[in-house]
C-alpha cells in the first residue's frame, strides 16, 4: 500500500527534488480540464413567446442561442417580456448534475431582468442589472429533476417604466444560450466543490485531466472527491496530452466528500492526469483539481533563476538547472589548489574566492536538505 506525500518522510533520490509541503493557499485552480466524458446533454429547441410589444426576439437554432431585443421607441412595464421554454429531459442524469446557463448582456439597460423558473413556476435564477458585454455564466445544481422531466422557462424583461429606449430601429438586450444539463469537465476547476465532474459509466481507464496553460514544475496535486470514490486510481503527468507519466498510485479508497493532497516528486509538465483505474460500483465524482507549482517555481527563482524554472529533462524526472550552478565546484577547487601551489602565497583573489566556493557548498547542502 502507498502512502500520500507527507514531507520529511521520503529520501531524495540522485536528481529529484523534494520541496516544502504546500499550504492550500500555494494550489493554483486551472483553467481548463478535459475529460474521457462529458455527459451532458444540450436543451432541445425552445418554444417562445412575447409578453407586451417592447420587445422581441430571433431564435438561431444553428448557434443555439436566441437574441432578444428592444423595439424602438417603445417602453416595458412588468408584463413585457420574452419566455424562452425549453423542454428538458433530465432522465439520465445524476442527482449530483448542473444545469449550465449561459448569457451576453449587450448594451443592457440597469433595470434589467432574467428569470430562470422550472415548470412549476419554482425560480432557479433571478439576475437583475447583468454586467454587460461578459459571456456569463450560471450552474444551477437540477439533482432533484434527476428521472424526470421539465420545462426550463427563461424570462427576459426590461423594467424601464418611464424613458424611452434607443432612437436605433433596435439593439440587443441579450442573448440566451440553450442551457446544458449533465456533467462537463469543466465543472472539476470552476472553484466550487458542489459542481462534479463525473464519468459516464463505471468502465476502468476513465479520466480527466487538467491544464496548466504551460509547462511548469509541479510536485503536487489537490482533489476534491465527491460521494462516489475509487478504489484504485493514478496521478499523471505530461507536456503533450498524449504520453502520459504516472507520479502517484493509490489502491485503497479515498475519503468521500473531502480534499485530498498528493505530493510527488517535482516533475516538468503540463497537463495532470487522474486515471480511474477501478472505479467501485458507481461512477466516481470529482468536485475540484487543483495543482501546486508557484512554491517549486519560487524556490528554483531564489536560487539563481529569477526568470523561472528552466529544467532539465530525463524522462519524467526533473533536475533544476540550479543544481548545474554547483557543477563545476571541483574544477573551482581543483584550480585554486594549482594556484596556491604556483604562488606559494595567499592573495586577496584566493580568499574571495574560497568564500565563493564555502557559500556555494553551503547553499547546495541547505537545498538538498530543505524539507
Ligand atoms: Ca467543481
Amino acid at each position: 500500500m502507498k502512502m500520500p506525500f507527507k514531507a520529511g518522510v521520503w529520501p531524495i533520490p540522485k536528481g529529484r527534488v523534494k520541496l516544502p509541503e504546500p499550504a492550500v493557499s500555494d494550489y493554483i485552480i486551472p483553467s481548463t480540464a478535459t475529460a474521457s466524458s462529458e455527459n451532458y446533454i444540450m436543451a432541445p429547441d425552445p418554444t417562445v413567446t412575447v409578453s407586451g410589444d417592447a420587445l422581441t426576439y430571433s431564435l438561431d437554432t444553428t448557434n443555439k442561442k436566441i437574441t432578444v431585443k428592444y423595439v424602438a421607441n417603445k417602453w416595458s412595464n412588468s408584463s413585457d417580456y420574452v419566455a424562452i421554454t425549453f423542454p428538458m429531459d433530465f432522465t439520465n442524469i445524476l442527482p449530483s448534475d448542473t444545469l449550465i446557463l449561459k448569457f451576453y448582456a449587450y448594451n443592457q439597460r440597469s433595470d434589467s431582468r432574467t428569470l430562470v423558473q422550472d415548470g412549476n413556476g419554482n425560480t432557479l435564477l433571478d439576475i437583475h442589472n447583468m454586467t454587460e458585454n461578459v459571456l456569463k455564466t450560471y450552474t444551477v445544481p437540477v439533482g432533484d429533476y434527476a428521472g424526470t422531466q421539465t420545462d426550463i422557462i427563461i424570462k427576459v424583461w426590461d423594467n424601464c417604466s418611464s424613458s424611452s429606449h434607443s432612437s436605433s430601429s433596435s439593439y440587443n438586450v441579450m442573448t440566451v444560450y440553450y442551457p446544458e444539463a449533465g456533467v462537463r469537465a469543466l465543472n472539476a476547476t470552476d472553484n466550487d466543490t458542489s459542481t462534479i465532474w463525473h464519468p459516464s459509466t463505471t468502465d476502468p481507464g476513465k479520466w480527466i485531466y487538467i491544464d496548466a496553460g504551460a509547462p511548469k514544475i509541479i510536485s503536487g496535486v489537490r482533489i476534491y472527491w465527491g460521494s462516489n470514490v475509487p478504489n484504485k486510481f493514478t496521478v499523471e503527468v505530461s507536456t503533450d496530452a498524449t504520453n502520459w507519466t504516472p507520479v502517484y498510485k493509490q489502491t485503497i479508497p479515498p475519503t468521500p466528500n473531502a480534499w485530498q493532497e498528493i505530493g510527488f516528486y517535482a516533475t516538468y509538465a503540463r497537463y495532470i492526469r487522474i486515471y480511474l483505474d477501478d472505479q467501485g460500483s458507481d461512477p466516481v465524482e470529482i468536485g475540484e483539481i487543483q495543482y501546486y507549482s508557484s512554491l517549486v517555481e519560487r524556490v528554483a527563482s531564489e536560487h539563481g533563476h529569477g526568470s523561472g524554472p528552466e529544467p532539465w529533462m530525463r524522462g519524467a524526472n526533473v533536475r533544476l538547472r540550479y543544481v548545474s550552478k554547483f557543477a563545476n565546484i571541483q574544477s573551482r577547487i581543483s584550480s585554486l589548489q594549482r594556484d596556491l601551489q604556483k604562488s606559494r602565497t595567499v592573495n586577496v583573489k584566493h580568499v574571495q574566492e574560497l568564500t565563493g566556493i564555502v557559500q556555494d557548498l553551503k547553499e547546495l547542502v541547505k537545498l538538498l536538505h530543505m524539507s
